[in-house]
This record gives structure tokens, C-alpha cells and sequence, in this order.
């Protein structure tokens, strides 16, 4: 509906300046290894991929903000160059797939969406609302604050992120999955009516309200775009234990796939970012079932059905 092609760009995001485990940097690989330019192909895509070697490398300087949060030059400078690689790709009429990664990238991602599609919705699957801000942040990692950059929400902004900006509206995200939330994260969630579904809003309704119910809050009528940021935590340590901050009691394997695909029915997906996949945590089992969910969660949004 919005994207008038059938044309896809892969972006790779080889990136874990965001949170203190290495490995993330390793996904984007392992998932292109594992197929999924072929799997979009049988789906009718046609595939550009993008890959971005330099950002496995963090940079040796560091900014002034470094000992309030971690890594906040490299993490600004990656996210930066993020923003103008989707908008770039976004403005070709090509729907962007963005494999990361820790969430942190979500910042890029969002103003990049945003940029050309400044109506698009955000749909955060995660158990956690990734919405502190630099100060009110307990770990210091800046995976945990990219929904608060974009909604201006940072006061003041470390120098290093003067580019960032207010590109969201609230009315237009909505939140599944939660179910590890820092005390300022709450308060900003209730503060300003943010759509935000727990894992026992899932338990009470089912997936197919839950969804139901996001979808119609943030987007009525399937009028915008919508931008699909997943976090493969929002899943259970059971389906994604190759991650970095696992949290019990998450979303099963058919929920994440019953996300995609309701998402995928209403035709108004113009981007996804799959993040958070770090192969090097667990056995090789774990880190081989948390690719595959990746590729699933993409293909499926992108479409694939069971049938
Ligand atoms: N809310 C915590 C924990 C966290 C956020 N995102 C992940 N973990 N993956 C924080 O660090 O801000
Ligand atoms: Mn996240
Ligand atoms: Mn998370």
C-alpha cells in the first residue's frame, strides 16, 4: 500500500556498542548465512543488501557524556549513519528490513522511518520499553533509551546526540511483550497514555486482541505506515535464549509468529529491525534457534504464511 514495489534492502547492522555484550555484531551474518535473501526471494522480494563492516569497530576517542553513559560518541555516530541509510533506502519506494544489532540502533531506524514517512507508526515488541533516558537509566546503556531520544524525552540532549530530535507522537506507538520495566520507564508509560501491552495483557486477551487492540490504538483504519521494531527478548528465554537480557514468562513461538502476521495482513509494514540476537551467549543450539527466529520473524512479516 505504502511501498509500491517488491523490492526489499537488507541492512545489516553489525552493532553492540549499545549494551556491554559482545556478539551482537555476529547476527546480522549468521542470519544472511542462514538463508534469508533466499527465503524473500521465494516470497516474490526482490533483495538489495547493505552491509556496514565498520561498525563492528568501536572508535578508541570517547565524548564528554562518557561517564554518564556508555559508548555515547560510537553509539550516535552508528545511529546517525543508520538514519541515512533507511531514509535513503525508504525514499526508493524499497521496504527496509534492518538486522541488528542491539536495540540501541532503534534511534537510527526511527528517524530514518520517519524522515520519509513522518505519520509512520511504531510497534516496540520487547520486554523491556527501551524509554529511559541517559540520566534516569540504571545501567547506562544506551540499548535501554532509544524510544526516549525519539521522543524527545532526553533533557538536555548530550552533546553527542544534538542530531536527535522528536520524531514520534505518542498516540502513534504502542508497546507488546513488557514485562521488565525500570520505575521511570512506568512513569512515562502512564504519563502519557502510551499503548503499552504486558505479557499479562497477552495472558488476559490472547495475541490476536493483543494485537488487535495495538494495531487500532496507534493506526485506525490502516491509514499509516507502520515501522516494526522487535526485540527478540520479547520472547521466552525457551524460544530466544541467545540474547542478552533474557526475562522469563515471554511471548511462545506462535505469539511472535501471530504478531508478524496480523501485522503482515494489513499491507502497511514499511520497516522492520529484528535486534538483539547475540550468538555467542549459550550453546550452539540456543544460538542457532535464536537466528532461525529471526529469519522467521522477518520472512512472516514480510508475508510468509502457513499455508
Ligand atoms: N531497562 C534496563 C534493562 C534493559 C533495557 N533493554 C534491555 N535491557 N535489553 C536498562 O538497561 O535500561
Ligand atoms: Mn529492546
Ligand atoms: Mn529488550
Amino acid at each position: 500500500k505504502f511501498i509500491q514495489t517488491n523490492q526489499v534492502s537488507i541492512i545489516n547492522l553489525p552493532f553492540s556498542g549499545g549494551q556491554p555484550k559482545k556478539g551482537t555484531e555476529d547476527a546480522p551474518e549468521l542470519i544472511e548465512k542462514a538463508g534469508i535473501q533466499s527465503d524473500l526471494e521465494n516470497l516474490g522480494y526482490s533483495v538489495r543488501y547493505i552491509q556496514n563492516p565498520s561498525f563492528k569497530t568501536p572508535p578508541q576517542i570517547e565524548g564528554p557524556s562518557k561517564d554518564i553513559i556508555k559508548n555515547p560518541q560510537y553509539v550516535s555516530d552508528v545511529c546517525r549513519q543508520v538514519r541515512d541509510t533507511v531514509k535513503q533506502e525508504l525514499s526508493q519506494q524499497r521496504l527496509v528490513v534492518n538486522v541488528g544489532g542491539d536495540h540501541s540502533l532503534g534511534m537510527g531506524t526511527i528517524e530514518g522511518v520517519q524522515s520519509v514517512y513522518d505519520d509512520a507508526c511504531v510497534l516496540w515488541i520487547d520486554a523491556h520499553a527501551d524509554i529511559n533516558t541517559p540520566e534516569s537509566s540504571p545501567s547506562k546503556n544506551l540499548h535501554g533509551c532509544p524510544l526516549a531520544f525519539s521522543l524527545g524525552y532526553v533533557d538536555p540532549v548530550p552533546p553527542e546526540f544534538a542530531w536527535t530530535k522528536r520524531v514520534i507522537d505518542e498516540k502513534r506507538l504502542a508497546f507488546i511483550g513488557l514485562r521488565d520495566l525500570d520505575p521511570q520507564e512506568r512513569a512515562f508509560l502512564r504519563e502519557h497514555n502510551i499503548a503499552a501491552f504486558t505479557m499479562h495483557h497477552v495472558d488476559k486477551y490472547g495475541i490476536s486482541k493483543v494485537i488487535e487492540m495495538a494495531l487500532e490504538h496507534i493506526n485506525p483504519g490502516n491509514r499509516h505506515p507502520v515501522h516494526l521494531s522487535f526485540d527478540v527478548d520479547s520472547c521466552d528465554p525457551a524460544v530466544a535464549p541467545s540474547t542478552g537480557t533474557r526475562v522469563p514468562g515471554g511471548l511462545t513461538f506462535r505469539e511472535a509468529m501471530y504478531l508478524c502476521e496480523a501485522t503482515a495482513e494489513t499491507s502497511t509494514l514499511v520497516a522492520i529491525d529484528v535486534m538483539e540476537v547475540n550468538p555467542r551467549l549459550g550453546n550452539e543450539e540456543d544460538s542457532e534457534a535464536t537466528v532461525n527466529l529471526a529469519r522467521s520473524i522477518i520472512r512472516t512479516s514480510l508475508g510468509q504464511t502457513l499455508l
